[in-house]
């Protein structure tokens, strides 16, 4: 039987669990297993169903199985989000998620209690209502009692891989978006945890990407009837994506829920500029630093399109767009009131209403403001990108489901006057799978990867 590699890449709206093997030189991936994930109500709070999405893993394991000898596994979520375990390794939380409202009003009482300039001076971490650090904080108000029982802290991915073997692991990539971990010292920071009267104890030394954290559970070796081994691969999805990008000295647009957008660089920038602009520094694979904007993305038309009942595909989305293109009304993307409202149609209306611009009614016009707001983002932020780097980039390049958004690639290109390329849309499984090819020395080496991507993905270039 063939061998493979498992990637599991959860999103935010959908699971993939994919098998990737080397062919006549070229990464081949076959999706095994696709599954939804969505925010479900619970006690008055978003949350994210875990067991339903450890089964939907197991399920994609097992369909492997049948098809292929899978020898290694990656598991790879969006960011941020956490749980915690006793000390018998029992779950007290739920897996909240983080648009749930209880971090609203969280950072200004964190920041009466450490300085906001401190904080990014220590981290590098963009400041986002959402970060670990903020949830932490009101988890902490609303149930204090949870943290005297509790003994482990696991982000989303981490909680996953203990299911899956048994091993208790901080992965460093995804630690680093909590805003607890320090830029320099790659640790946890005592002085950020003490401000939020979080014991130091739940938290194990970050594990870099691309160790192994051994083979399944006895008990699922027996369920599969076969053993693999758990790899952590950047267990940040953007840390996935971003190591997928097939080409160097770009600017990357990591596409989808949200749109990541920023450069790799070798060092961290913790600038006042960086600062004001809220430019992020997360820890990347092989040592580098994913130095991005979160912009907040197809997230906006996701809502949409699920307000006017999935009546529109996203395609259609962009054909109705096309009709109305010229629409006029530009709405600020990352303004919060776009991160969890109860209705975007409205919540857009009312941001053009109080603009006094013209109000988007007719699902093209909804979709162009979205899609022409989200252009005009792109475009700042590379300026801000090229101003915080101090030097100039020719290219743009979208990776990610996202990136088949032509009428967001043809609109960047025209607007940005850079030249824009697009694909692979698999990003983040790929990335996850050249993390486990390197680590298992199938692939040479991170750089090696750029060129077995180029040659077994499609790559589009718009101009
Ligand atoms: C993308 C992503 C972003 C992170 C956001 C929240 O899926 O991981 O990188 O900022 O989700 O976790």
């Amino acid at each position: 039987m063939q061998k493979c590699h498992l990637a599991v890449d959860i999103g935010a709206s959908s699971g993939r669990v994919i098998a990737g093997f080397m062919e006549d030189e070229k990464l081949q991936l076959d999706v095994i297993h696709r599954f939804p994930n969505e925010m479900k109500k619970k006690n008055g709070h978003l949350i994210w169903d875990i067991d339903f999405l450890f089964n939907e893993i197991k399920k994609g394991i097992q369909l492997s199985t049948k098809k292929y000898k899978p020898i290694t596994i990656g598991i790879d979520t969006w960011a941020v989000d956490f749980v915690l375990l006793d000390k018998d390794y029992h779950r007290l939380t739920d897996a909240i998620a983080y648009r749930d409202h209880r971090t609203d009003g969280m950072m200004e009482k964190v920041f009466e209690r450490i300085p906001k300039e401190t904080i990014y001076a220590e981290t590098g971490i963009q400041f986002q209502p959402f970060n670990t650090l903020y949830q932490l904080a009101a988890l902490k108000e609303e149930t204090p009692e949870v943290f005297e029982q509790a003994n482990y802290f696991l982000m989303i991915p981490d909680y996953l891989n203990f299911l899956l073997t048994g091993k208790i692991s901080n992965e460093y990539t995804n630690a680093t978006t909590t805003q607890l971990l320090g830029a320099s010292s790659k640790d946890w920071l005592n002085e950020v945890l003490q401000s939020l009267d979080v014991p130091k104890h739940l938290f194990s030394t970050p594990t870099e990407p691309l160790s192994s954290l051994g083979e399944i559970t006895a008990e699922l070796k027996e369920e599969f009837g076969t053993s693999i081994e758990v790899i952590l691969p950047g267990t940040h999805d953007t840390a996935s994506a971003v190591a997928a990008v097939p080409s160097l000295d770009t600017i990357y647009i990591s596409s989808g829920t949200w749109s990541l957008m920023g450069v790799e660089l070798d060092k961290p920038i913790t600038s006042h500029k960086a600062f004001s602009y809220n430019f992020t520094n997360e820890g990347g694979i092989n040592h580098s630093i994913r130095f991005l904007k979160n912009i907040m993305g197809l997230w906006m038309i996701q809502q949409v399109r699920k307000e006017w009942d999935n009546k529109y595909s996203f395609a259609e989305f962009v054909d109705l767009a096309y009709e109305k293109e010229d629409f006029p009304s530009i709405v600020d993307v990352n303004s919060e009131q776009f991160l969890s409202p109860s209705n975007m149609i409205e919540e857009i209306q009312a941001y053009c209403k109080n603009s006094n611009q013209p109000i988007p009614v007719e699902p093209g016009e909804v979709a162009a403001c979205i899609f022409n707001s989200l252009v005009e983002d792109y475009c700042n932020t590379a300026k801000q990108i090229e101003e915080l780097t101090n030097r100039e980039y020719s290219t743009i390049h979208v990776i990610g489901g996202g990136s088949q958004n032509n009428y967001l690639n043809e609109k960047l290109a025209e607007k940005s006057g850079k030249t824009i390329y697009t694909g692979p849309t698999e990003a983040t499984a790929i990335g996850n799978i050249i993390a486990q090819m390197v680590a298992t020395g199938e692939i040479s080496s991170f750089e090696e990867s750029k060129s077995v991507i180029q040659r077994s993905f499609e790559i589009h270039k718009f101009k």
